[in-house]
């Protein structure tokens, strides 16, 4: 690997005097089992809903799947290395599912269970602090035959997880989130189909995410029980949701829109109801009589932290009648209800993935969830860019990923200053990996990985990560 330490190609640290973050500031990196891990079927690992899913044809591009990925179950201890030469204080790492409970019921798989003792004890080996997210898409395949999560034994069957994994690692392990992006495991994998298991039914979608928001408080519930001491959380991936016009119709177009990609979950965990708006948007999809008396009593048990990912901004629009404005696109059926609704491309910068960078919108985010809704310490749980990247002599020079990190570290800093609890940042991604429905086709590193060989290339933002980390800031503009 090349030097981590040789200064960063773009000089935006030495623009200014430093921006410091607080004392303490836990300055991380994220990744998904299914995303790095690969080893498929190694030490009893059975099939995830993402095994199947990559597995059929015309799901994912290429037809790639997660069976190898970066390999990282088979590398680990030199990628935990990696993170130590980078400065990370903290890795953000997902469990498999399948791997440490194949099937998604019954004992625990000790071999599955051993790849991530031996992950832990690395990462404190290296004072890296462990941050574990239970659940990040792969549900066992055979909890999705007996109905998934638009059923409601998925959630009692989710604590049972989290129960077995807290008895393994609890011990080491201090901050632990339930679900990562219940949004995207509802709505993407029940509603538009275009993650797994590819389902499209809007009213699953809308059950799976209450079947979610049950499994997490009911993991949170099991873990505080056995862990008094740990740090729980969840990971909810928020959007600021601003309309195209002064229109009201517009402007309704917005609150629609925000209802189902935030209060949907903001609500129930962080106050304990839907809210009503959104049960009347619904009216058409459910009656919501998947709400048993109590579920959202257990749905809000009180955390000690919330995750927010953010990548992104909505601007939307209400219906028009015919001919659409090129700028105006329909948007997916991961809207139920809200089909209609216009989502509107404002012609800003975007990334790879057609995402408008939007860093102002992380401050709008982290102060909103602050003001409306709780106290609690907050952490970017993710934040990141997909750009192409291309090795040059043996260096990938990301100055787009690296200047969107460095927007977005800016906006974080002003939300502190504007008085929010944010105790942490995980950039997305420690290094390249299978970006689900797109295969390989974006790479959200900091880290460059060649699929082929597995060589890992630290790209020029982790250099200049590692220096923000060493210096606890940056540079004002
Ligand atoms: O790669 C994903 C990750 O798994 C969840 N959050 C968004 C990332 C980029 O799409």
């Amino acid at each position: 690997m090349s030097d981590p330490t040789r200064p960063p190609a773009v000089g935006v640290l030495d623009q200014g005097p430093a921006i410091t973050f607080p004392p303490g500031f836990l300055w991380g990196a994220a990744t998904a089992a299914y995303q790095i891990e690969g080893a498929a079927t190694a030490g009893g690992r059975t099939p995830s809903i993402w095994d199947t899913f990559s597995h059929t044809e015309g799901r994912t591009v290429g037809g790639h799947t997660g069976d190898v990925a970066c390999d990282h179950f088979h590398r680990m201890p030199d990628d935990v290395r990696l993170m130590a030469e980078l400065g990370l204080k903290s890795y953000r790492f997902s469990v498999s599912w399948p791997r440490v409970q194949p099937g998604g019921s019954g004992a625990a798989n000790a071999e599955g269970l051993d790849f991530y003792q031996r992950l832990v004890d690395e990462l404190l080996g290296h004072g890296i602090e462990p941050w574990l997210t239970l659940y990040h898409w792969d549900l066992p395949q055979p909890l999705e035959d007996a109905g998934g999560w638009p059923a409601r034994d998925t959630a009692a069957r989710f604590a049972d997880y989290a129960q077995l994994v807290a008895d393994a690692l609890g011990d080491r392990v201090r901050y632990w989130t339930t679900l990562n992006e219940p949004w995207c495991s509802a709505f993407l994998g029940y509603g538009s189909g275009a993650h797994a298991p590819g389902r499209t039914d809007g009213a699953d979608a809308v059950r799976a995410g209450h079947h979610l928001m049950l499994g997490h408080g009911l993991a949170v519930q099991a873990l505080r029980a056995s862990r008094p001491d740990a740090q729980l959380g969840i990971t909810v991936n928020l959007y600021p949701v601003t309309p195209a016009t002064d229109s009201p119709a517009d402007a309704d177009a917005a609150r629609r829109i925000d209802a189902l990609a935030n209060r949907f979950f903001l609500d129930p965990v962080l106050r304990g109801s839907y809210p009503a708006d959104l049960q009347a948007d619904l009216a058409s999809v459910t009656d919501f009589g998947h709400v048993r008396d109590g579920d959202l009593a257990t749905i809000s048990t009180p955390l000690d932290l919330v995750g927010i990912n953010y990548y992104s901004r909505h601007v939307v629009a209400a219906p028009v009648e015919g001919e659409q404005p090129e700028a105006y696109w329909r948007a997916p059926t991961c809207w139920p209800g809200s089909e209609d609704v216009r989502f509107v491309t404002r012609g800003v910068p975007v990334t790879d993935m057609d995402w408008e960078i939007d860093a102002p919108g992380l401050v709008e985010t982290l102060e909103r969830v602050h003001r409306d809704y709780t106290d609690l310490p907050l952490y970017v749980t993710e934040n990141g860019s997909a750009f192409v990247d291309t090795v040059v002599d043996g260096q990938v020079d990301d100055t787009d990923r690296l200047a969107y990190f460095d927007s977005h570290l800016r906006a974080a800093h002003a939300a502190i200053g504007a008085g929010v609890p944010l105790r942490g940042y995980f950039a997305w991604s420690l290094m390249d990996n299978f970006e689900w429905a797109w295969g390989y086709t974006k790479r959200f590193g900091m880290v460059y990985v060649d699929y082929d060989s597995q060589v890992r290339i630290p790209k020029s933002s982790a250099r200049w990560y590692a220096e923000v980390i060493r210096r606890n800031g940056l540079a004002a503009q």
